[in-house]
């Protein structure tokens, strides 16, 4: 394997030894006398950056002096979690770090503790992008991550009463991971007006000028690969007045107070991540968000590309950008803005460059999630790009006449400008238009934004511009650093840890599913992961669960398409079923712990009711002595990656239930069953892929099919509406009061019965129930279940995330991993 450089800082328990008590005694100005968990994890993630920093320059000159194409990937979201743990591990001296750390007096898995969560994202869309950027370094690809350095991450959530109260997450007080580059820094235009002139050959351009400047500066975060050298970079743009850290003019003539607000005004645009996850609100301060962010963005690659002194229509040989949904869309018309205005190339010449550079991402089909932005808004801070946009417009729409002559609806429907009262650009379909591939991120999803939202834009541009990429999970985290036991063991049967890099070698699992003793391993593993977990659930709510139990998982965000609403009223209808039995009954029911996480949008008023039903279910269930250990119901508060790696190891159930046709993929469903539990989900996103690729004896799946739910919700609104009679006495009993005041929960129940049950929670309610019966009898045959996990893990190989950015690689990218040379 290759060598790392030997002047590297360290590599052994010696020298890391010193290279701490150094980080403690000068970097930290502290003696080793007091030094605490909080500060060995700070001197170890110095010495361990330390030894990153060579691999991360090297890596940079590398692909300088190579001069290859280059993958961008425009994120507003990263939801990295921790990063020490990582670092350790992709370095390959955790050992060295551990038996170092003993030496001193700690253990190391509460040093790792001590970091704060990087939690620059909502949910799915942030996290994939984290285990692309794991997977790109460790195939070394050349590539840069591109995201906005959020002050304030995804708010902490806390649970008072039984409701979501949010907190600020100030996560910056010291983080080692983030270098300041003071001298990477680009002035961003906002407001102003567009002038015509004309320039000395006599043409006529657009010149932009006026407004506000704001200053955006580099934040860099290397981003190691596991088992390589490679580094990658992840650049954070922080906002701040572009005058320095006061406008001089206004502080010389006393007006203090107005030239810090400035400077507040300016550090506003990063300071804090919007907490909407599946859900777009116009809000002028995203724009401003997503422009300072992408135009910095392309300001610096333009910059790069420009150095290696090429023509500019090979710029799409050198350069892939990849847009993480419509969020960064802007990119599109900035880039041709800067060829036009800046650069002076013609339209068609530039619009080509666009084209073959950007690829778009697309993560829902939900409408209320598809981002529009008023007309007048683009117009008032960014003049010159609506200017662009109704130009990309109108030749896009004088193409589609000529080649659907007559079909004005086409061109209505299809316009990049929504013609409504107040007109709308439709960020998703300027993406398709100024990209040249669009993908989504499951089969089903692929399809379906084929078949619905961008139907016409096949017929347009040809099946070929639309594909799909499978989501997949990087299998270091989510494996290895979240279940080192099973990791263990599977290296045991699979040749080592060979099966990090290939994920598909989990396939020599299924010779072993017969070794009873093996399998003896695999659960005892399996239960010791449900008692580090119930010991966080004693810690967190107070409240004793028994390992033994079957332990039934949902975390994700809350939304009422995930269904939470379905599982919480399917675990009302055990308990009325329990405690309608009677004792000798009861007593030979399977104990069952039902555990909730997620968080919800501050301003979704629903998603915060299902928080407080769950809540409320919980405090009257958990104690009730008839049913003891029969049912215990759990909501973890503020769910994020570092818990996520506590509980995902620990299922045995795992729930993805969204309605049919809604969840794009579903990621965590790869992280359950890839830590050995089972599923019960619908046929929806990436489920159905999981389904193929383990086995359908090998999950647990119910419920209407995406293709009937149409016609479900026209029967629900015009047809009669009768409910599932065993959900109609969930309803009762909360009505009656079981759960506390029902009027609380008047708007859930009121939604299915009176509201068109938009999201066929009634539709489902029976096949559910049914499926969780199924669930309890196949629990009983541990050895079955235990066989079904193993074959299941074998069989996950498709899903990691090496493999989706190989796809990206081959077909949306052209682009090749840099082989790094071995000494
Ligand atoms: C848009 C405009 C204004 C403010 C916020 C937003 C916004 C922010 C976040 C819109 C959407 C998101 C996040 C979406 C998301 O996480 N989607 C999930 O992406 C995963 C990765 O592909 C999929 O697995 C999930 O199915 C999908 O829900």
């Amino acid at each position: 394997a290759w060598q790392r450089n030997q002047v590297a800082n360290f590599a052994n328990k010696d020298g890391f030894e010193r290279e701490v008590v150094r980080h403690v005694e000068t970097t930290l100005a502290r003696s080793m006398f007091n030094c605490d968990e909080v500060a060995a994890y700070s001197a170890t993630s110095l010495a361990f950056r330390d030894r990153l920093i060579t691999d991360w320059n090297k890596t940079q000159q590398r692909q300088t002096f190579r001069d290859t194409k280059r993958v961008y990937y425009l994120s507003l979201e990263f939801l990295m979690g921790r990063a020490l743990d990582n670092a350790m591990l992709n370095v390959g001296l955790k050992d060295v770090a551990k038996d170092g750390l003993n030496e001193l007096g700690f253990r190391i898995e509460d040093v790792i503790k001590q970091e704060h969560d990087a939690a620059l994202g909502n949910g799915g869309l942030g996290r994939l992008a984290a285990c692309f950027l794991d997977s790109l370094a460790s195939l070394n690809y050349p590539a840069w991550g591109y995201g906005l350095r959020y002050r304030y991450g995804i708010f902490k959530q806390e649970i008072i009463d039984g409701y979501q109260v949010e907190v600020p997450d100030y996560w910056l007080d010291f983080n080692p991971w983030e270098f300041p580059r003071h001298d990477v820094n680009v002035d961003i235009q906002f407001f102003g007006h567009v002038n015509k002139t004309t320039n000395a050959d006599g043409k006529t351009v657009s010149v932009w000028e006026g407004g506000e400047i704001v200053q955006a500066v580099a934040y860099d975060v290397p981003i190691p690969g596991y088992d390589t050298p490679t580094t990658n970079n992840l650049r954070l743009w922080s906002s701040k007045a572009s005058g320095g850290e006061f406008d001089f003019q206004k502080f010389n003539n006393g007006d203090y107070e107005s030239s810090v607000a400035d400077q507040q005004r300016a550090e506003t645009i990063s300071a804090v991540l919007y907490p909407n996850d599946n859900l777009e609100r116009g809000k002028e301060l995203r724009l401003k968000q997503q422009y300072f962010w992408v135009a910095a963005s392309l300001y610096d690659i333009v910059r790069r590309f420009k150095k290696s002194k090429r023509a500019w229509r090979e710029f799409p040989e050198q350069v892939a950008i990849q847009l993480n949904d419509t969020h960064p869309t802007l990119a599109i018309v900035e880039l041709q803005r800067i060829l036009i205005d800046v650069e002076g190339l013609e339209w068609d010449a530039a619009w080509d460059i666009v084209t073959n550079t950007f690829g778009y991402t697309n993560h829902t089909v939900l409408p209320e999630a598809l981002e529009k932005w008023p007309v007048g808004l683009v117009q008032h801070l960014l003049p010159r790009h609506l200017q662009i946009i109704y130009d990309i417009n109108l030749y896009f729409l004088q193409k589609i006449e000529k080649a659907f002559p007559n079909d004005r609806d086409m061109l209505r429907r299809v316009s990049i400008i929504e013609e409504s009262q107040i007109k709308m650009v439709r960020m998703a379909f300027l993406a398709i238009v100024g990209s040249h591939k669009v993908n989504g991120v499951a089969e089903l999803h692929s399809d379906l934004i084929k078949t619905t939202i961008f139907k016409d834009f096949v017929q347009i541009y040809g099946p070929d511009k639309f594909t799909n990429v499978t989501n997949g999970i990087t299998p270091r985290r989510w494996l290895h650093q979240a279940n080192p036991r099973l990791s263990e063991l599977i290296a045991s049967k699979c040749g080592g840890l060979e099966f990090l890099k290939d994920l598909t070698l989990l396939n020599k699992l299924e010779q072993h599913i017969g070794d009873k003793e093996f399998r003896r391993e695999w659960a005892e593993i399996k239960y010791a992961n449900k008692v580090r977990l119930a010991k966080h659930i004693k810690d967190a709510t107070g409240v004793t669960v028994n390992p033994a139990s079957l332990f039934d998982i949902q975390v994700k965000r809350i939304h009422e398409y995930k269904r939470q609403q379905l599982n919480i009223f399917g675990v009302i209808h055990r308990y009325l079923t329990l405690k309608a039995m009677k004792p000798e009954e009861r007593k030979k029911q399977l104990p069952r712990v039902s555990i909730f996480g997620g968080k919800a949008a501050p301003g979704y008023w629903m998603a915060k009711q299902i928080i407080h039903l769950i809540n409320a279910v919980g405090a009257v269930v958990n104690k009730d002595e008839d049913i003891g250990d029969l049912l215990k119901v759990i909501f973890l508060e503020d769910y994020n990656v570092s818990k996520a790696e506590i509980i995902c190891p620990a299922s045995d159930i795992s729930e993805h239930i969204s309605t049919a046709g809604t969840e794009a993929s579903g990621t965590s469903n790869m992280k359950f069953v890839l830590n050995g539990g089972l599923i019960i989900g619908t046929c929806d996103g990436a489920n159905i892929e999981i389904t193929r690729e383990i086995g359908e004896n090998n999950i647990f799946l119910f419920g209407n099919l995406a293709e009937d739910v149409e016609d479900l919700r026209h029967a629900h609104t015009y047809g009669s509406h009768t409910i599932d009679s065993d959900l109609d006495k969930v309803f009762d009993e909360i009505e009656k009061g079981t759960f506390g005041t029902p009027h609380d929960f008047g708007a859930m129940i009121g939604a299915v019965r009176n509201h068109g049950d938009y999201y066929l929670v009634s539709d489902d309610f029976h096949s559910y129930m049914e499926t969780h019966q199924l669930v309890d009898e196949s629990y009983r045959n541990q050895d079955e279940w235990i066989a079904k996990c193993i074959t299941s893990v074998a069989r996950m190989g498709f899903f990691t995330s090496d493999r989706c950015i190989n796809e990206y690689g081959e077909e949306i990218w052209n682009v090749e991993p840099l082989p790094v040379e071995r000494n």
